[in-house]
């Protein structure tokens, strides 16, 4: 019962591909599924379709020796890890709440296959109770079999939550060693979900039920918004007092129980601007600061168009060289990038001619491109701007010659420099 030869990954994302691959470098057969022709064909081929340290090579060793192999249909396995995306949708006036469509849709396509005896994990961040619903969307198809929603313990098919956790830079490293939060429907789908894990987790495994295990996903997430909010109000303070901010918390961190984090252009990324969202949407009423966090977050990339724009006007001329668009340092990954959101608004703007710098993508996004903007070389963008906007520490623009810059104007959003 508790060994898995062969499991099914259905989605291969961010977080799907990495996992899969690291299952299949330890010899389980994987069978992974993603709605996306192009992601699959790739795949196959043993190229990963993003960037990723340490992923291609685990990829095309695992591919090459036939554990991982990819499909647009979902595949009977003894076990079914959904890695799919719960995006935010827009809800009139009140904030944000989860799509949960993709799940369904994954849900709907493992239940046909389903046999008795299986395990369906639920990877994908999610708002309390959706492992309740995603079980309740494959009972609906297969009467036959039994669900623990009304069989418990001697249901039929297992079903658990297990949310990722792994930092976007450093998944593979963290899919091992990260310690992992097992929230079972029932206490044997919870073992079975820990033995499933124990194949490649090197972790501390805790296990719980569901509802823990999607809460405490969720408050991670919130947790690091609510502290980084703290710092982005910090800095907004601070430039009405005229206080260098990173100078203030340097000197604050001092105190032995004080470790502020960093204010920044914003928060980006498909999780810490998203999950606590639906810790708000479950809970309108109670979580205030909660939301107050995602607000003051969301508002910073405006409050550093309005410096830049203070800034351009006394200029006669004024050409910004925007270094960086991702969402964080050294990753391509330009989701909800806060970076991103500032150039489009300067755009919009037209406060100063734009030369954008992102050297970990080839193309520009097509909301860019629209705009009529063109991505410049980092060398090229200092030599032709009198402004600089540092909007992402990555490494390539840390060592930079400081007489290059030392007569423009420079507007570091991220304390780099
Ligand atoms: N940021 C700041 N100041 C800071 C730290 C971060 O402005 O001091 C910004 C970053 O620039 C970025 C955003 O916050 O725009 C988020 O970056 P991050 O590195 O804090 O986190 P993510 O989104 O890459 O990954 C997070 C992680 N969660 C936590 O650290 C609690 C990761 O472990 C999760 O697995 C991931 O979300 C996820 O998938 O949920």
């Amino acid at each position: 019962m508790n060994t898995f030869n062969k499991i099914s990954v259905v989605g291969l994302g961010y977080i799907g591909l990495p996992t899969a691959a690291v299952f299949a470098d330890q010899g389980v057969e994987i069978v992974g599924t993603d709605k996306n022709q192009d992601v699959v064909d790739s795949i196959n081929s043993g190229k990963p379709h993003f960037g990723e340290p340490n992923l291609d090579a685990l990829v095309r060793r695992v591919v090459e020796n036939g554990k991982l192999s990819a499909n647009t249909e979902v595949q009977a396995a003894e076990a079914f890890l959904v890695a799919v995306p719960t995006p935010l949708l827009e809800t009139e006036g009140k904030g944000f709440s989860a799509d949960l469509s993709y799940v369904q849709a994954a849900a709907e396509a493992i239940a046909p296959v389903l046999e008795k005896g299986n395990l369906v994990i639920l990877e994908s961040t999610s708002p309390v109770g959706t492992t309740e619903k995603m079980a309740q969307w494959m009972a609906d198809l297969r009467p036959d079999l039994s669900f623990p929603n009304d069989k418990g313990e001697l249901s039929d098919i297992n079903v658990a939550h297990c949310p990722e956790r792994v930092l976007p830079g450093k998944i593979i490293e963290e899919v091992v060693n990260n310690a992992r939060v097992i929230g079972g429907m029932t206490r044997k789908c919870a073992q079975r979900a820990l033995s499933l894990y124990r194949i490649v987790v090197r972790g501390e495994c805790k296990v719980t039920n569901a509802r823990t295990a999607e809460m405490s996903k969720l408050t991670e997430n919130a947790y690091r918004d609510v502290n980084i909010a703290f710092a982005n109000e910090l800095s907004v303070i601070c430039d009405k007092h005229k206080i260098n901010v990173w100078e203030l918390i340097q000197m604050a961190n001092l105190h032995p129980r004080v470790e502020i984090l960093s204010p920044g252009p914003g928060v980006g990324g498909h999780c810490i601007a998203v999950d606590p969202w639906f810790i708000v949407d479950g809970a309108p009423e109670e979580a205030r600061l909660i939301r107050t966090a995602r607000e003051i977050n969301d508002a910073k990339p405006e409050f550093v168009c309005e410096q830049v724009a203070e800034r351009a006007r006394s200029l006669v001329k004024p050409v910004i060289a925007c270094l960086g668009l991702s969402y964080k340092a050294d990753v391509d990954d330009l989701r909800e990038s806060p970076a991103l959101e500032i150039v489009a608004r300067l755009a919009d703007m037209k406060v100063a001619a734009l030369l954008v710098v992102e050297p970990h993508i080839s193309v520009l996004p097509k909301d860019l491109t629209d705009r009529g903007l063109e991505l410049t070389d980092f060398d090229t963008a200092l030599e032709q701007a009198n402004m600089v906007l540092l909007l992402v520490d990555h490494g390539a623009f840390m060592h930079i010659d400081r007489d290059l810059i030392k007569d423009k104007f420079v507007i570091d959003t991220r304390g780099a420099w």
